[in-house]
């Protein structure tokens, strides 16, 4: 930690890992990033079951200025808090998904309790002058089970995913006290400023909530900012990934594969929220549309398997394979492959190689937070031939992207044509956009998402305006 500098204690679901070989998932990436440039606690859980679950011993781990402190679950508290209310009830919905979300009261239960047990073991290792910082929809409740526990502090919180429509969030039991809850924070960041309104429009039509100004809003005697900061990547760290000895070997790799064929790459977590059928249709509909580009083009999709305990989950990985199986035995040739799908996971230097191959990449989710695969594409491109980056208007990353081809994902049309249109666009016009959108990551680095958040925390103004009617 730097002189003089407040220690920032970040809780996250799941903590690390500070190296370079994470697993899939934006939080890690971004979080750590930050955290090792500025040292501090932290804090969530273990990745590990044990009988005692939050009740277990807690392990900590010091590595460089960051010590990571981890306590289990158990088994009931995995199902219910994870699987259950975060992944089957708060993912769905707060992606606009009310058709997969479900409910019910026991995992609402668990996910509260473990909220007040992950705050009831971080209370004690907490400084008064420390600043907490609290991801995700996983730890709505954290805020205000520290405040129960006496903690004063500054306590900020920020939200990885999108924050739906007052309409659709409303259908969940607990809406009400969950946005009460996010009201202990002195700050609460979203990605974009769609999210950010529509959590204002929760607290104004839902909760009898007044705007103080454009950031601040009051709900009975609380008052809470709410501000927009797009998460970014480390833009120069990630440019020297992609010139790494590993990254060039996976891009020879794949071009020597590809020999004239343009190379066009995906890479998702397997998600629902990613859009991957529908992008699978776009393709099949470019071999249609355009048959030119048969036995011209190939399409890789790296899709590393994530939460397959949950059903919809498994119900997408048979769609996906069953739809590339459908496109290659359409269109497929003697010595000719179009789509290949992969749901191994690639170590981050490779997947710099493999982006830095690719001529198009295609991140068209159907609801997404930010985005990260967006702005690392974008990084990883070589200067001399840059690719260009199909991007869903529905992802965060499209408000700092208009360079991008912008498209409707569940048009099969419109990504059939955008797609084709990036096959087929000049060089000139491939290197302007893609200047244009290297500034854009360059000038939202995750060191200033991480440094503009804090800043925030430390400035927040939760006083209740003089003229207040008590
Ligand atoms: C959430 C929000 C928001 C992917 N495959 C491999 C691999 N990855 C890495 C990517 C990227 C990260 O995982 C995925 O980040 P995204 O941002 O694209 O998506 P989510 O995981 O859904 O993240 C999202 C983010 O939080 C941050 O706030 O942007 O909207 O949903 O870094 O490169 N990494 C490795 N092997 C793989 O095979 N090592």
């Amino acid at each position: 930690m730097a002189d003089g500098q407040r220690r920032l204690v970040a809780v996250s679901n799941r903590v690390g890992p500070l190296n370079d070989e994470g697993k899939a998932g934006g939080l890690a990436v971004g979080l750590s990033d930050a955290l090792k440039r500025r040292g501090g606690l932290w804090f969530g859980w273990s990745g590990d079951t044990s009988e005692q679950g939050t009740f277990s011993e807690a392990q900590t781990e010091v590595q460089d200025s960051v010590s990571m402190t981890t306590i289990d679950m158990n088994q009931e508290e995995l199902e219910g808090f994870y699987f259950g209310y975060a992944n089957r009830s708060l993912w769905p919905l707060l992606h606009y998904r009310l058709d997969l979300a479900q409910f019910d009261r026991q995992s609402e239960r668990v996910y509260r309790s473990v909220n007040q047990r992950f705050a009831a073991r971080l209370a004690p290792l907490l400084d008064d002058d420390d600043i907490v910082w609290v991801h995700d929809y996983h730890f709505f409740f954290l805020g205000s089970e520290l405040r129960q526990c006496g903690f004063e502090g500054r306590i900020g919180f920020f939200l990885h995913i999108p924050f739906c429509p007052p309409e659709i969030f409303t259908a969940l039991p607990a809406s009400h006290d969950i946005v009460r809850a996010m009201l202990a924070y002195d700050l609460v960041g979203f990605q974009t400023d769609t999210d950010r309104r529509n959590f204002l429009a929760f607290c104004i039509r839902e909760l009898g909530g007044q705007k103080l100004s454009d950031n601040r809003i009051r709900v009975g005697d609380r008052v809470v900012t709410a501000r927009v900061f797009p998460i970014g990547i480390d833009a120069p760290g990630y440019e020297r990934f992609a010139v790494s000895p590993e990254a060039g070997e996976h891009e020879e790799m794949l071009r020597d594969i590809a020999g004239e064929r343009l190379q066009i790459v995906g890479v998702d977590r397997m998600d629902y929220s990613k859009g991957l059928v529908e992008r699978f249709r776009g393709f099949e509909r470019l071999l249609e549309d355009y048959p030119e580009n048969r036995g011209n083009v190939q399409f890789l999709q790296v899709a590393p398997l994530s939460r397959s305990e949950l059903g919809a989950y498994v119900e997408l990985r048979r769609e996906l394979e069953e739809l590339a199986g459908h496109i290659n035995g359409r269109f497929a040739t003697l010595d000719w492959t179009p789509i290949q799908i992969m749901t191994r996971g690639f170590t981050r230097r490779a997947l710099a190689g493999i982006y830095r191959a690719a001529r198009v990449c295609l991140v068209t989710p159907l609801r997404d937070g930010m985005n990260l695969v967006a702005k690392e594409f974008v990084a990883a491109q070589d200067p001399d031939d840059p690719g260009v980056l199909v991007l869903s208007r529905f992802a965060g990353a499209r408000a700092e992207l208009p360079d991008a081809l912008i498209v409707n994902p569940y048009s099969t049309d419109d990504v059939a044509s955008a797609l084709q249109r990036a096959l087929t666009m000049p060089f000139d016009e491939r290197k302007r956009r893609w200047e244009g959108m290297r500034e854009a990551v360059f000038a939202g680095t995750s060191e200033i998402w991480c440094d503009t958040f804090i800043e925030a925390l430390e400035n927040a103004d939760a006083s209740l305006p003089e003229d207040a009617p008590q």
